[in-house]
């Protein structure tokens, strides 16, 4: 044990404490005592103490396991390795207690005991462990409970999806089920680093992006739809008389009857393409850019369309090396078939994999390889046509390329009578 003072304070307040259940981990695995002490060095020195990564891992696998050893090791004998174990969750996070119980026992028996459930990749993240232990770790978990190791390093993170079809009825296209067969798909890439650096897919199943695949993810397939808002004009009324809790209300904390389809609906509408005629709830839909936030509001009157199938969005990335970016949007419409085993969604990725690897500069994630060489360039590569919809902003200087061939008549054409026949 150690004299923590200055970790007992946050003991104090009112919420549940980290340092409390620490302290009761340390009852059964004495080592996290030693997290403990050395926390609370690092809180009196303003520094951390974990010494950065080292390679560590298990045979045939590049990724998984984060090197973690102490830099006070002599003071701190039970964190003098302390790696962190990523674990891939099952898609959309479900488990069985059976399953649950068998993690945390084999956890028990070779590691800490301590776990961040989930990582923000989604992976289930074993805190703590010694390096002679992690051969045996990977081979019960994956001969006894069938699971395996996440990813890290330059590698195919874990890829991660919102839970879809099971519980949601927004689902465009069953996200558990691409996000399993893509992970099945891609064992190599996950466990195997080639790339220039980290990439990560994660699957939405509508616009409300439920795993902020758009922020964080190289690869984003988010749900969408071609047709029209399934409207159900009875049920636009009987919001409007108050008789539906709407969920804008859920939010406003007020009472249901009051429900103000303009001011809550109509006028917050991004594209203003909604309006009310003789009683009835009408849409643009030609202009309405699946936001979802009228169906999100009155779900039992609007639907998404019955064409479903996703967005490809690519790019998004944390600050390192280039600043945050959001993931752009590169192919407007792609369908999701299980029928084909999603073979379109993966000619997609891996013609992005194709020039990335060859191209892609060292620590560079793919979305700042495309920032450098431009996204019509980009676009050139994936062979995609340009649409209005990837033009980010009207453009602000006048520097315009064309190519020749991309002119109607090359160079030498006579623009008067080019004008004319126009
Ligand atoms: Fe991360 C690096 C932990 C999700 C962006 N991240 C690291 C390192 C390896 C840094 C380090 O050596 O200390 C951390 C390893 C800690 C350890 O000992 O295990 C680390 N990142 C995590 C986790 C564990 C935080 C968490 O508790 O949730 C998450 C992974 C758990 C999991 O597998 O489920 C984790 N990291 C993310 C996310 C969110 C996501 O994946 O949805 C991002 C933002 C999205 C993105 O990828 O850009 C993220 N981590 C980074 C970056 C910045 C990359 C960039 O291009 O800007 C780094 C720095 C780097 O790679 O050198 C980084
Ligand atoms: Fe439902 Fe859409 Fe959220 Fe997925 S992203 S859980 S489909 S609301």
């Amino acid at each position: 044990k150690h004299d923590t003072p200055l970790l007992d304070e946050l003991e104090k307040g009112p919420w549940p404490s980290f340092v409390t259940d620490m302290k009761r981990q340390a009852e059964t695995h004495p080592e996290c005592w030693d997290i403990l002490g050395q926390l609370e060095l690092s809180y009196k020195d303003k520094i951390t103490h974990w010494k950065h990564g080292g390679i560590v891992g298990v045979f045939g696998y590049g990724g998984g396991i984060v090197g973690r050893y102490s830099d006070v090791p002599h003071r701190f004998p039970g964190v003098e390795h302390f790696h962190t174990v990523r674990i891939a969750q099952p898609s959309g996070l479900y488990y069985s207690t059976k399953n649950l119980r068998g993690l945390m026992d084999l956890w028990d028996k070779y590691g800490s005991g301590m776990t961040n459930m989930h990582g923000s990749t989604g992976d289930m993240i074993f805190l703590g462990t010694r390096t002679e232990n992690l051969e045996p770790l990977f081979w019960d978990l994956t001969h006894n409970l069938e699971q395996d190791l996440g990813g890290s390093g330059s590698n195919l993170r874990t890829p991660s999806c919102c839970l879809g079809e099971s519980r949601c009825e927004w689902a465009c296209y069953d996200t558990q089920d691409v996000c399993h067969h893509l992970t099945m798909h891609y064992q190599d890439e996950i466990h195997r680093p080639a790339f220039p650096y980290k990439f990560k897919f994660k699957f939405s199943g509508c616009p409300n992006d439920c795993v902020a695949s758009i922020a964080r993810s190289d690869f984003a397939l988010i749900g969408t739809w071609k047709d029209d808002i399934r409207i159900n004009q009875a049920a636009v009324k009987e919001y409007i008389a108050g008789n539906y809790p709407s969920n804008a209300g859920a939010h406003a904390g007020r009472d249901w009857g009051k429900f103000d389809i303009k001011k809550e609906v109509i006028d917050l509408c991004p594209t203003g393409c909604m309006w009310m005629e003789g009683g009835e709830l009408k849409i643009d839909n030609a202009e309405c850019t699946r936001c979802m936030h009228c169906i999100n509001v009155m779900p039992r009157a609007l639907k998404p369309g019955k064409e479903k199938g996703a967005t490809i969005c690519i790019g998004a990335k944390a600050p390192i090396l280039d600043g945050a970016q959001f993931a752009t949007m590169v192919i407007p419409f792609i369908e999701v078939s299980k029928e084909n085993e999603y073979e379109n969604v993966i000619d997609v990725i891996e013609q992005v994999w194709d020039w990335w690897m060859e191209v892609g500069k060292n620590r560079e994630r793919v979305g700042e390889t495309m920032q450098r060489i431009g996204l019509p360039n980009f676009l050139r590569v994936m062979e995609i046509e340009a649409t209005p919809q990837h033009v980010r902003e009207p453009r602000s200087n006048p520097y315009v390329f064309w190519r020749e061939e991309e002119v109607e008549g090359g160079w030498e054409r006579d623009v008067v009578a080019f004008r004319k026949k126009h």
